[in-house]
Order: structure tokens, then sequence, then C-alpha cells
């Protein structure tokens, strides 16, 4: 079975407990039941953790590198700052999807920068929770179509 590593960055676990005008009502713990569902329809195997800590999340990425076929991560704050995770994604071997709940471009200036943009396959942002299904779903489709040759022309 494929398997998918989700991490989530700092103060995620906060989630469903504070600000709900910006990130919501639901907590990550049923954040993470959902992605078990999807993944169970999807056929995927779940890593599915949350750090507070930067080098404890690249250190996750390096794992996923030898273990993981696709991976997805909302780097919280540390998308706006980390080289760190920037430069662990740039070695990943399969597709990177970049996770937001909120749509960080609708939201203050210094939020529209994400380093780990510059090296994510894709971007999911602005669909809350349901975000983490999508990307779950993208995920899937990616590693279906890992090697087939691409289609058009004659
Ligand atoms: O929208 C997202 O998913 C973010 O990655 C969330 C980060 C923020 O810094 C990014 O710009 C966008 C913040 C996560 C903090 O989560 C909290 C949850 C509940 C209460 C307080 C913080």
């Amino acid at each position: 079975m494929p398997t998918v590593y989700l991490l989530n960055g700092p103060n995620l676990n906060m989630l469903g407990r504070r600000e709900p005008e910006i990130y919501g009502r639901t907590t990550l713990a049923e954040i993470e039941a959902s992605c078990r569902e999807a993944a169970r329809r999807l056929g995927l195997e779940l890593v599915f953790r949350q750090s507070n800590h930067e080098g404890e999340l690249v250190s996750w990425i390096q794992e996923a590198c030898e273990r993981a076929d696709a991976l997805i991560l909302n780097p919280a704050a540390f998308t706006h700052t980390s080289v760190a995770l920037m430069d662990a994604i740039a070695i990943f071997p399969g597709p990177v999807i970049e996770l937001h709940l909120s749509n960080i471009h609708r939201r203050e200036p210094w939020r529209h920068h994400s380093y780990v943009s510059l090296k994510a396959t894709g971007i999911i942002c602005g669909f809350g929770a349901d975000g983490y299904v999508l990307a779950l779903e993208a995920a899937a489709r990616m590693i279906a179509r890992r090697g087939e040759k691409p289609s058009g022309g004659s």
C-alpha cells in the first residue's frame, strides 16, 4: 500500500480550542479521524503527526524521504520563515503538497510568502479542515499516475 506522510507544524495541536473564527472548531484529532477514513477509502497507509519543533519536522521529512510515496505538509508559521523545511522538502523524491486551513493570500501580507511553496508540487489552502481530505485525494491521484507517460500529441 502506498504511504503518505501528513505532517503538521506549530500550534496546530490547539485547533478547535482557540481562534475558531480563523481556523474553525474542528480539533486536530477530529481532522486526523477524517484523514484516516479517507486514507482507508483511497487505499493509502497514513502517517499523521504534529510537532511544535522545526528540527523534529525536518527529521520527519527526512524519514518520509525513505518511507513515503507522497508528503503533505501544513508547516503553520514555519511556512513563512523556514529555509530548513524548504531544504528538507527539496530532496523529497515524490509529490509534496503544501496545505493550509486558511487562504494565506487573503490574510496579512507577510503570510503571502511561503518558503515551502518554492519547492512544493502544489498548494491547497482556504478550504478549512476539508483541505486535509482534498490533499489526500490529490496525493492518491498523483501516486496512481506515477510512471504514466504524459498524454497529448500524436
Ligand atoms: O492556515 C493555516 O493552516 C496556517 O498554516 C496556520 C498557521 C499560520 O501561521 C499560517 O499562516 C497558516 C497557524 C497555526 C496556528 O494554529 C492555531 C490554532 C488554534 C489556535 C491558535 C493557533
